[in-house]
């Protein structure tokens, strides 16, 4: 369980540390705003589909640890 909570806590940390990063970058990236605002999008993007299945993961993780132990 602990593992699993310090894995989440790693998770999030950079999973999240995406936003900031991806904002600095998607501005050195792009050339003009428009080109800014869709590198943006799309960094935005992968790192929600990152952050959710992660988090889903881990989630479900805990959960068959948990049924698992409790079944005797
Ligand atoms: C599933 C969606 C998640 C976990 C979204 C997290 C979003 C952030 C941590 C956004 C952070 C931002 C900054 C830290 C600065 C630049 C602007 C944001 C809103 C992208």
């Amino acid at each position: 369980m602990q593992s699993a909570f310090s894995l989440m806590r790693w998770i999030v940390t950079i999973g999240w540390a995406i936003y900031p990063i991806g904002y600095f970058f998607g501005y050195l990236i792009g050339k003009s705003p428009a080109d800014s605002a869709a590198a943006l999008n799309i960094i935005y993007n992968l790192a929600d589909v990152l952050n959710k299945i992660a988090f889903g993961l881990i989630i479900w993780k805990v959960a068959v640890t948990e049924s698992e132990s409790s079944k005797h």
